[in-house]
């Protein structure tokens, strides 16, 4: 019998083009366990976390014992749910996972219950200032065998606007990276101006141009940040209806999930939300009254593995599907975990996937792979991921925020 106890427990930090927290649990005989902890903007609050208070309940534990191991650091901390909490528990829940799939000798998907399809199905992110750069954008997509597209663009009137590239037409030269959400490193946020009134004039236009120049088949998906009230998200769900989006994404603020009841009154745009949210309890009166299609949690910000699979469970009863969050800043490790799942449950829907940069690539050196528009998990024992210690050492940790969010009318704080 091997030694399965959790002889060591690192929490990495690394800033290879933006910051990632990694924990790395190590059983006594040396099987390598790896997971995500990454929380953009907050990474140093999950670093204490896991170091100051997980690490040392960790050691000498059983690395097989996963459930045990979950509802110990969950039901035990008495202070439940929380992103901070949940990341944490989270890095701990996917290291674990790598582990057990290592000494099985199998990819994790496996032990999750094998293949339900051929890979997931991935869609990018295409943006642009105007109409022809947005175009530009689509196309360098396709080119590069994406089969579903999100579409942000500029508002007339707005300076800058959050998820749109600030070089939409690099990928095409192969100049520099395509970058929509670009590390801000600073001591301070960098302030955007909002116009809500200017963005519902705009954005139905932006559909209607879209499938005019693309046509009716690609899968088109759209996020509104959370920065509607319910009834412009209504609206916007009612005016994008003769564009047949693919879905709609966080158009409310995530904590009065029960707004949406008035949304789905008025509309059949499907609806996404949850990359915010941390437990099952976030969605219960989402999924029991049928109130969203897609799930956009990932295994980083909701408790892990063990976590997210009961979550997709529940949601499965009710025919809503995975969606799982995959931006740049969900890092190789949580990405791998969300492949591993997502080609093994039932409710599948699709994949969010930006690309990490090539220096993010050579830190976690990643064993997925991108083809045909479907992301596959691979078939390397466990997770699929390794840690380079030395690349990562070379990019040490610098702050780093995401924007916020003010009107342009009068500067007062706004909703995203
Ligand atoms: C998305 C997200 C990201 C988040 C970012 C926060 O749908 O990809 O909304 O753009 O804002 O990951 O850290
Ligand atoms: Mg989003």
């Amino acid at each position: 019998m091997s030694n399965t106890q959790i002889a060591s427990a690192e929490v990495l930090v690394t800033s290879p083009g933006r910051n990632f927290v990694t924990l790395r649990l190590r059983t006594a005989d040396g099987v390598e366990g790896l997971g995500d902890a990454t929380v953009n903007g907050r990474e140093l609050a999950v670093v204490s976390y896991l170091r100051d208070h997980l690490v040392p309940l960790l050691l000498g534990r059983d690395a097989h014992a996963i459930e045990d191991t979950w509802q110990y650091l969950y039901r035990g901390a008495y202070w439940r749910r929380g992103p901070i909490t949940m990341a944490a528990i989270a890095a701990v829940d996917t290291a674990l996972w790598d582990i057990k799939a290592k000494l099985a000798g199998m990819p994790l998907y496996q032990l999750l219950g094998g293949h339900s399809r051929r890979g997931c199905l991935a869609y990018g992110h295409a943006s642009g200032a105007d109409l022809p750069e947005l175009f530009d954008s689509v196309r360098s997509h396709l080119e590069q065998g994406y089969r579903a597209i999100r579409i942000q663009t500029g508002i007339p009137g707005l300076d800058s606007v959050y998820g749109v590239a600030t070089s939409p037409n690099a990928a095409v030269g192969g100049a520099s990276r395509y970058d929509h959400e670009p590390a801000r490193r600073a001591a301070a946020p960098v302030e955007e101006e909002w116009d809500t009134r200017a963005y519902l004039r705009h954005i139905p236009g932006v559909f209607e141009a879209v499938r005019a120049e693309f046509g009716p088949e690609l899968p088109l998906l759209h996020d509104a940040h959370h920065r509607l009230a319910p009834i412009q998200a209504a609206r916007l769900g009612k005016l994008l209806e003769p564009y047949d989006l693919f879905w709609l994404e966080d158009v409310t603020p995530a904590e009065n999930t029960a707004v949406l009841r008035r949304v789905r009154e008025h509309t059949t745009t499907p609806l996404a939300i949850g990359e915010v949210f941390n437990t099952v309890w976030d969605y219960r009166e989402l999924f029991e009254e049928q109130l969203i299609d897609y799930v956009r949690s990932p295994v980083t910000h909701a408790g892990g593995i063990t976590a997210l699979r009961r979550i997709f469970d529940y949601a499965s009863i009710y025919q809503i599907k995975s969606g799982v969050h995959g931006p740049t800043d969900v890092s190789p490790v949580g990405l791998a975990a969300a492949l591993h799942l997502g080609v093994a449950i039932p409710n599948f829907g699709i994949q969010e996937y930006m690309k990490h940069s090539a220096t993010t690539d050579e830190v976690f050196r990643p064993g997925f792979a991108f083809s045909g528009g479907l992301l596959s998990p691979g078939e390397e024992p466990g997770l699929g991921v390794s840690y380079d210690d030395a690349v990562a050492e070379a990019h040490p940790y610098s702050a780093a925020y995401l924007p916020v969010n003010r009107l342009k009318l009068d500067g007062s704080m706004h909703d995203w």
